[in-house]
């Protein structure tokens, strides 16, 4: 087992990071276009961060795998995180359709938590794309994680985050359905909320 030395940490982390900047401005084009077209700002905030090399470890320990080069390429798909929090329930679904419109970057995966959510109640959109970077005469694919979600969704999300996702052993069942059911009315007030922008908006048109 070839374990990752200083340079080869210094050689990967700078990779990602040139793919982190290449999908910030295609998606900062795409978005401002879309906002432009349409009108209004769908988009409330984005955050994007590199993974650091002591949680890449620890992911890739947790996932059984050895701390080489190869496996962090193969089985870390998020070491450039990005995160579209947007306002309606119709807004992730439009941006998800933006993003996978781009001729930039390849489509590697998807996942759609928000119509199967995940166990924990966790409820987001995940794409994972390949951003081409060109190298000394080669060309990369990175991978890179983008989760689209709600304000209410990334509402559950971060306080989950911080209340036990990270914890190193279970919570009680009865916590977890706690937040299972806090997941719940999160999705009800998203639903209420797509149901009252339709009215809205009908109602302004015919103004
Ligand atoms: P962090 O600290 O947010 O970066 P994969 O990453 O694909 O190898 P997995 O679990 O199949 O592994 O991927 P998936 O389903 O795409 O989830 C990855 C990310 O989604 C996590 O990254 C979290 O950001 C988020 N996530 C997934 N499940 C939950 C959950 O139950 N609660 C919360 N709050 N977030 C969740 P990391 O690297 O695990 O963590």
């Amino acid at each position: 087992m070839n374990k990752i030395n200083s340079q080869e940490w210094k050689e990967i982390l700078l990779k990602y990071k040139f793919a982190k900047i290449m999908l910030e401005a295609e998606l900062e084009v795409l978005l401002k276009e879309y906002e432009y077209k349409i009108k209004t700002t769908p988009v409330e905030h984005i955050k994007s961060r590199l993974k650091s090399e002591s949680s890449i470890l620890k992911k890739l320990a947790d996932k059984g795998y050895e701390p080489t080069v190869e496996n962090v390429e193969k089985h870390i798909h998020d070491i450039i995180g990005f995160r579209i929090v947007c306002s309606f329930l119709s807004d992730v679904y439009d941006i998800v359709n933006i993003i996978k419109s781009s001729k930039n970057f390849k489509i590697k995966n998807e996942s759609d938590y928000i119509a199967n959510p995940k166990d924990t109640g966790y409820v987001s959109y995940h794409l994972n794309v390949l951003v081409p970077i060109h190298l000394e005469e080669r060309l990369e694919y990175v991978e890179a994680e983008i989760q689209i979600r709600t304000v209410a969704m990334d509402f559950w999300a971060s306080l989950d985050h911080k209340l036990q996702y990270k914890l190193p052993k279970e919570i009680p069942v009865y916590l977890q359905r706690e937040l299972l059911s806090c997941s719940d009315e999160i999705k009800i007030l998203d639903a209420k909320m797509q149901h009252l922008y339709e009215i809205i908006k009908k109602y302004t048109e015919e103004k």
